[in-house]
């Protein structure tokens, strides 16, 4: 019994040392392509307060196949596709792997003969902090090789106790390409003057589309969303204080050069842009700029955004 006691003890006392690896990032196949088996969809990270700033360890490995015991893969590339800025991710005998710029921001599994890595993760101050990768070039464990993911896996961090506001983006009907493609900028103002403001790509398949966090204190602000081609919209005298959940829907297409007003520059853009794939001159995201992304520009020409100024 004694014995048993302690047995517990010990597995308790090492699940809370090892605790962080529920939340690994365990790559695998999903059929002819590489995936992140678990944890879907990643969970919101609080990051601990060290020194003056705020860290997180965060893990990945091969999602080992319950029955077989053998990972899905014998080869993948951890590539990132976003990363907030001011977020940094490093590794003992490697340093600064992700980050903004200047990193190199991948990681091969496996490296150093284990595909199991952990990485440290710090931000300078309080917000939340975005981290999206794809599993890229993947090798099955009999050799195949993969497609890479077709979508970025997020990871949002909380440092601190920011106001935070998270939520669905909507983009307009007639908008048919990818959301992650655009990019969402949530402002906050108060007494007319913008005091901070987070851009991010949406990202359908995280747990929240969105997440941004302000390191500002509690009180009622005015709150302005811009998507990208799309007019912002605006919501007065929000109060603010911790977490809120805020959808967004955006009505309106057609800005293209993202001033917040739909009018004569963007239907140069597109004319200048006519019969070509140029991303910024396609107003619907359907690939290519035709008459279709004249007649949103036409039909919305003159409109504002909510939130323009
Ligand atoms: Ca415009
Ligand atoms: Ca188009």
């Amino acid at each position: 019994m004694k014995i048993a006691v302690c047995i517990a003890l010990i597995g308790s006392a090492i699940s809370t040392a090892t605790g962080m690896h529920d939340d690994d990032l365990l790559f695998g196949r999903d059929n002819n392509r590489v995936e992140v088996i678990q944890p879907q969809p990643h969970p919101v990270r609080q990051m601990s307060s060290v020194a003056g700033r705020f860290i997180l360890d965060v893990g990945m490995d091969f999602y080992y196949d319950y029955t077989t015991g053998q990972p899905h893969l014998q080869f993948c590339r951890v590539q990132q596709v976003w990363i907030s800025s001011g977020l940094v991710g490093s590794k003992s005998g490697f340093g600064n792997v992700f980050c903004e710029s200047g990193c190199r921001n991948f990681f091969d599994l496996p490296t150093g003969g284990t595909p199991h890595h952990h990485f440290i993760f710090a931000a300078p101050s309080p917000g939340v902090y975005v981290w999206d990768v794809r599993g890229i070039n993947g090798v099955a464990r009999g050799g195949a090789p993969l497609q890479d993911m077709p979508y970025a896996y997020r990871v949002y961090m909380v440092a601190g106790n920011p106001l935070r506001l998270f939520g669905n983006v909507v983009p307009a009907q007639g908008y048919q390409g990818d959301l992650y493609s655009l990019r969402l900028t949530v402002q906050l103002r108060r007494g007319g003057a913008a005091i901070a403001q987070s851009t991010l790509p949406p990202n359908p398949t995280a747990i929240y589309p969105y997440m941004v966090g302000f390191n500002q204190p509690a009180g009622a602000y005015t709150i302005v969303a811009k998507l990208s081609k799309h007019l912002s919209r605006r919501m007065d005298n929000l109060s603010l204080a911790g977490a809120r959940a805020q959808d967004w829907v955006f009505t309106t297409l057609g800005d293209l050069n993202n001033d917040d007003r739909v009018n004569d520059a963007d239907l140069l853009q597109a004319l200048f842009a006519f019969g070509t794939n140029t991303p910024d001159a396609d107003a619907n995201g359907d690939g290519v700029v035709n008459d279709a992304d004249l007649l949103i520009i036409l039909f919305n020409f003159g409109a504002v955004g909510e939130g323009a100024q």
